[in-house]
């Protein structure tokens, strides 16, 4: 018996150092490793709260009070709309023309702006009554995802570049196209200006990538394939992808919701193992 025990004990032995042999020499090999576990970030849901599940969300932005504007997609169904936080509840609706497909939304002085899908054309509205104030032509090849720092305007048209907008003429100022390790990172979406940072949905994934604005650099990915999932397990199954991330910056909040998600997350980000 004890010669059995001691046969097992060495095998143990010898299968942990072949383990941790293989794991540092890993590491040694690929200098890199370290840097690329950095750059990846995990999260946890710290509130749910209720979403409509026939909003097509494209864009969302926090507006103080609890309170967020959101856009929605789709021909005949787009809007802008006031929603409550906690209820999830609309409060004020703009019905959009049935040719326009809303898109992004960002909301700078007063004023929201939206672009629109296969069009460079945008509006912007009133933030009291929702009311159309201006349509626009944009640089952009596409309407996909707008954020603003406060001053300029980001936006995104479902390539790999992020643009720098100018808020008075629409005009393009700056354009950076994204990569991560060399190659293009396409399907730039829903975007939001958080702390220095541009995020983004990237489209058909559930995941955010992090982007320097200063120099288009990616500072890191957030992967949140488990709320999608999640969402899925609990019987869900007409939701479509991750998309819409709101930020409060007076509480530091950050919410997701996807496109006909039931729910929508307040998230804290934190670097993954
Ligand atoms: N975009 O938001 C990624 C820019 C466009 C999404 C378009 C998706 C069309 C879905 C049509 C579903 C019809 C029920
Ligand atoms: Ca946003």
């Amino acid at each position: 018996f004890l010669r059995r025990v001691f046969v097992l004990a060495s095998i143990l032995l010898l299968v942990s150092a072949v383990l941790v042999l293989g794991v540092s020499s890993n590491t040694r090999d690929n200098p890199s490793s370290d840097h690329h576990s950095l750059l990846t970030y995990a999260f946890q849901v710290v509130n749910e709260f209720p979403h409509d599940p026939d909003a097509f969300t494209q864009g969302l932005v926090y507006a103080g009070n609890d309170t967020f504007f959101e856009s929605t997609g789709l021909y005949g169904r787009s809007s802008v709309r006031r929603v409550a936080v906690k209820t999830g509840k609309v409060e004020l609706l703009h019905k959009m023309a049935d040719s326009y497909f809303g898109e992004g939304l960002t909301l700078l002085d007063e004023r929201l702006f939206q672009v629109t899908w296969l069009r460079q054309i945008g509006f912007t509205y009133d933030t009291k009554n929702l009311q159309k104030l201006e349509q626009f032509t944009h640089g952009m090849e596409d309407g996909w995802g707008l954020a603003t720092d406060g001053k300029i305007l980001y936006g995104s048209d479902g390539t790999s570049t992020l643009y720098e907008i100018d808020p008075q003429t629409l005009k393009v100022t700056r354009k950076h196209v994204i990569k991560f390790n060399g190659q293009k990172v396409r399907y730039l979406n829903e975007l939001e200006y958080i702390e220095g940072e541009v995020w983004a949905n990237v489209w058909q994934t559930d995941c955010i990538v992090r982007i320097s604005p200063d120099n288009g650099k990616i500072l890191g990915w957030i992967l949140l394939p488990s709320l999608r999932e999640g969402l899925l397990a609990a019987g869900y199954s007409g939701i479509d992808v991750l998309n819409g991330i709101a930020w409060d910056s007076h509480k530091n909040r950050i919410f997701v919701t996807g496109k006909w998600w039931p729910k929508l997350y307040e998230i804290k980000v934190h670097p993954a193992k």
